[in-house]
């Protein structure tokens, strides 16, 4: 009992005695000056600025560019059909045991890499069965059939030896005048 007694007596004499020698506006000063050399601190801590952020941008997935095997790449803006870069063919070249349709349809596809516009021919190849591969239908401006050089939802091959369809290739036929 005697023991609490003191401690009683001890804390309310340093309470008094702290009450005595300092002001509340002494106290308050001495907590703004505190938080004012805390945001002085803050921006010089050590904090890991190095690996997580960089990571997370470097681990983003990049688009990845279309390649002429890919529906979207550029110069497809208008296909209806199978690519023949995916049936043994090329861009330009049908595959062996095939010949290019006589008549063709035409788009106009803009060249990411230079801004400008190209004409398309989209040729199919015929005298083999369908390809199967890359079927591709990106339909740019194509118009109903009404339209038939800007139509692609028909059978090019007709006018050839054997209407057989097997893919489409995309020749460039013509190039926007620059505007210079
Ligand atoms: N021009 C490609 C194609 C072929 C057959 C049927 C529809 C479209």
């Amino acid at each position: 009992m005697d023991i609490l007694k003191w401690i009683d007596s001890l804390t309310e004499r340093s309470t008094r005695k702290v009450a005595s020698q300092s002001t509340r506006r002494g106290f308050l000063v001495g907590v703004s000056k505190l938080l004012v050399a805390g945001a002085f601190a803050l921006p010089v801590l050590p904090f890991d600025r190095s690996s997580s952020a960089q990571a997370a941008n470097r681990d983003a997935p990049k688009k990845k560019e279309p390649t002429d095997t890919d529906c979207d790449y550029w110069r497809y803006c208008s296909v209806d059909g199978f690519l023949c870069t995916c049936c043994g063919g090329s861009m330009t070249s049908c595959p062996p045991g095939t010949t290019r349709s006589a008549v063709s349809w035409v788009g106009t596809c803009r060249n990411p890499a230079d801004g400008r516009d190209y004409l398309v021919s989209y040729n199919d190849c015929c005298g083999r069965t369908t390809c199967g591969r890359c079927l591709c239908n990106t339909n740019i401006r194509e118009r109903p059939g009404y339209r038939m050089g800007v139509h692609n939802d028909v059978n090019w091959c007709m006018a050839n030896q054997s209407s057989l369809y097997h893919c489409t290739v995309s020749v460039i036929v013509g190039v926007e005048e620059s505007q210079s």
